[in-house]
């Protein structure tokens, strides 16, 4: 425990804390509960008196105006030692006799939420409504002081004290609803009370943070400072004391809410605006039923309604994955078998070979955190076609406000364009964005390796190719690395970060580091072919082929796929993607459907005709009896007996063998852990949030059942892809997880 720093003496008259005996002594003392760990201060030094409420919470004085000082690291969350601290400094403040209070917190933001670890959990400590009402009740006035983001409970903290003071840089939001939850503590009640219905509706459903400004304009922030946080609260607390400003409570304002009473064709809109994003997902709509209760209902029955929805969430599947989601995220940046202070490449200058979608993709990302990218193509016209591209990008951007007008010539000025791909001397790491083609990808890197400069990381985007051949022309493997990028390479968040055998551990780290600053999640993976993600892709789009062979359609796997919560399915995925990839007229042998297709001018969305028919003007698409007729014939032509296929068998064979691969990845210690696997799937591949991703589905489902129907499936079916995986048996057998299983 810190020791009390006295300051001038301005005594504070009558405040005592509870369970606290002051003596002369400037000493700490105590034995570590909340209630004995004293700091004793001699009498006249009250001016700066600090008591040590819980492990987390300390209340110190200035003056006659009490701070309870919340240090819960990293994120400064709601755990049940934050509530008890917040509950006994309220407490103890006000039977002090403080004559304002400052909630602030320490380290880098302010409250973050509620404390996710504890979902589940039994009870402990008070609840955060008791913390809320005895700040909003207290007869004094309460300012939340507000740096770094004040985020879930954190903001519904902040929203119950009777004024908010924050730094300039701060940002606000409810951000429950990416974990499948709504603001349980009176936010939904409250924001929009204080910020209006549509502002509320829009915040609460998307979980976005907004800045400062803008939560000033919304009435979230009182006033904003650009100098020390704390002494601005007090200087604000004072200020409402000495002008007797009123103790403003956010339940009481009503005027925004009325406004939206009866309009219920605000709320039809804005379903139906959020209607295709937030497709299978309960929060969403759940958050829109609170404000509804907000608008219609007095404060304590909103809060009752927001009450029940709340719990349904949280006891519900989809919250269960969400929140497990967040904590996978995050567990998979961390590489158990690389030392925390392994020395980095500092990658000051980036360097990406290839102009084209992907390259262009890649190089925007590095644009867009400040960081200067040479990007390097074989001719001129390529350069300037993928240039004017990732400008293009960058207008539609600006036009749509996502980022600010500025933006497009700054970032376009960190790009630099060249067809000598010696430009890339100079950079710290270089990434080649050319065709999948092994040949092509080893010269490419035998002449990299002739230009970096030692010490740099060379990287390939490839998406499925053995690293560790290309690191082999290289004389330097430590410092290669594979970097798969997902298409929209600027857009999507998934990276695979593909292990060689060889590359080293400042190089792993290194780009893990770089993924981390350029927005990315990154998965660390090792070599096969397709990595994780691609490799578990490949089974479903086989098991996919062969059953409209047997008699499903193309549109029934896509439907049953969309409705468990993909996107597309996987022939709309492929009528996207072009069925022409890799695919020539002069080799093409009709041994596949999609050859056939080929061979019979259907390729894909991209000329209107593939396994689907599009509209050309809505791009809509319908199945097509002509497709069903060419399957049809394909499938006699292989001797298979076409017969109507069940949804369920569908299903199960489209993901089973999806989680039998993920189990093999695992035992060959492709991934790190199980929830790395589901880390891939949900950001890269489209895998519902809701549902976790595969491991953690599978899990759901049962692996006793999964393994009894692969059995079933291997028997009848036959195929190395139903092979059961031996890790998937044995945890079966073992009660286990394939979602906790860790290498
Ligand atoms: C809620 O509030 C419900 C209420 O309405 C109702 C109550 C009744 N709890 O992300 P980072 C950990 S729901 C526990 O890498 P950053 C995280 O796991 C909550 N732990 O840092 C990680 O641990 P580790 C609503 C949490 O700087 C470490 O902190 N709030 C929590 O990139 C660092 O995290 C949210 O949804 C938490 N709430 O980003 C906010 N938050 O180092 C969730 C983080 O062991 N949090 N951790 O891996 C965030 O969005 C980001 O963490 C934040 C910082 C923006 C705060």
């Amino acid at each position: 425990m810190a020791r009390t720093s006295h300051g001038d003496c301005e005594s504070l008259a009558g405040m005592t804390a509870v369970g606290v005996e002051l003596s002369n002594c400037c000493d700490v003392t105590g034995n570590g509960s909340a209630d004995s760990t004293v700091e004793r201060c001699a009498p006249e030094c009250l001016t700066r008196r600090m008591t040590q409420l819980t492990e987390s919470v300390r209340l110190e004085t200035d003056g006659d105006i009490a701070l309870i000082i919340v240090d819960n690291p990293p994120v400064n969350a709601l755990s049940w030692h934050v509530r008890q601290g917040l509950l006994d400094g309220m407490t103890t403040a006000v039977a002090d006799g403080a004559a304002g209070i400052v909630v602030i917190c320490e380290g880098r933001t302010f409250i973050a939420g509620a404390d996710i670890s504890e979902f589940g959990g039994a009870a402990q400590g008070p609840g955060l409504q008791e913390v809320q009402d005895a700040m909003e009740n207290a007869p004094v006035p309460v300012i939340a002081a507000i740096h770094g983001t004040a985020l879930g409970g954190g903001l519904e903290v902040a929203l119950c004290a009777h004024y908010r003071v924050s730094v300039a840089g701060a940002k606000f939001g409810l951000p429950e609803v990416n974990l499948g939850l709504l603001p349980g503590a009176g936010g939904t009640q409250r924001l929009p009370r204080l910020a209006g219905v549509p502002k509320a509706l829009e915040m609460m459903t998307s979980g976005r943070h907004i800045g400062t400004a803008e939560a000033q304009e919304a009435g979230l922030v009182d006033e904003v400072t650009d100098g020390d946080l704390r002494a601005a609260a007090i200087a604000f607390a004072r200020r409402a004391v000495a002008e007797n400003m009123p103790l403003a409570r956010v339940r009481d304002r009503d005027e925004k809410v009325l406004e939206a009473r009866g309009n219920t064709e605000l709320f039809a809109k804005f379903r139906a605006s959020i209607a295709r994003k937030t497709r299978g997902f309960l929060a969403p709509e759940y958050n829109i039923q609170c404000i509804e209760a907000a608008v219609n209902l007095p404060f304590d029955d909103g809060l009752a309604v927001e009450r029940r929805l709340f719990l349904e969430l949280m006891t519900g599947p989809q919250s269960a994955a969400q929140r497990y989601a967040f904590f996978a995220e995050r567990a998979a940046n961390k590489i158990p078998d690389i030392a925390a202070d392994t020395p980095l490449v500092d990658v000051a200058r980036c360097g990406v070979l290839g102009a084209g979608t992907m390259g262009g993709g890649i190089a925007m990302n590095f644009a867009n955190v400040g960081i200067p990218v040479t990007i390097v193509e074989r001719d001129q016209a390529s350069l300037d076609r993928g240039l004017a591209v990732v400008r293009k990008n960058y207008e539609r951007s600006a036009s749509n406000g996502s980022i600010p007008a500025a933006a497009v010539e700054e970032r376009m000025a960190l790009i630099t364009g060249s067809t000598d791909k010696g430009d890339f001397a100079d950079c710290d790491l270089v990434i080649e964005a050319v065709f999948e083609d092994m040949e092509l990808k080893k010269s490419i890197f035998a002449e990299l390796d002739q230009i970096c400069r030692p010490g740099a990381i060379m990287a390939s985007n490839t998406s499925a190719l053995d690293v560790n051949e290309i690191a082999a022309v290289t004389s330097r493997p430590e410092s290669v690395i594979g970097m798969h990028f997902f298409s929209p390479a600027n857009v999507m968040k998934l990276l695979e970060v593909v292990r060689g055998a060889k590359s080293s551990d400042t190089t792993v780290a290194s780009t893990m580091a770089i993924s981390k600053r350029i927005n990315k999640i990154a998965v660390l993976v090792g070599v096969c072919h397709g990595f994780v993600g691609n490799r578990m892709l490949f089974m479903r789009g086989a098991e996919a082929d062969r059953m409209i062979l047997e008699g499903a359609t193309p549109a029934q796997v896509d439907r049953v796929l969309y409705d468990f919560g993909f996107p597309m399915g996987p022939f709309a995925m492929m009528d996207l993607a072009g069925l022409d990839i890799g695919w020539k007229e002069e080799t093409s042998s009709t041994s596949t459907v999609r050859e056939v297709l080929c061979e019979n001018g259907r390729r894909g969305q991209k000329n209107g005709r593939g396994y689907y028919t599009y509209d050309p003007e809505t791009r809509a698409s319908t199945p097509d009896p002509e497709v069903e007729q060419l399957i049809k014939d394909f499938a006699i032509s292989k001797g298979v007996t076409q017969r109507e296929v069940s949804d369920q068998e569908v299903l199960e064979r489209c993901l089973y063998p999806m989680v039998n691969e993920g189990a093999k990845i695992l035992e060959e210690q492709i991934a790190i852990r199980g929830s790395d696997v589901d880390v891939v799937w949900v950001n890269g591949y489209g895998w519902p949030l809701y549902r976790g991703g595969p491991m953690h589905w599978a899990d759901s489902v049962g692996l006793g059942e999964i393994v009894e129907r692969i059995r079933h499936y291997s028997d009848t079916l036959g195929g190395s892809h139903w092979e059961l995986s031996p890790l998937l048996a044995r945890l079966a057998s073992e009660n286990g997880q394939l979602q906790r299983f860790s290498n």
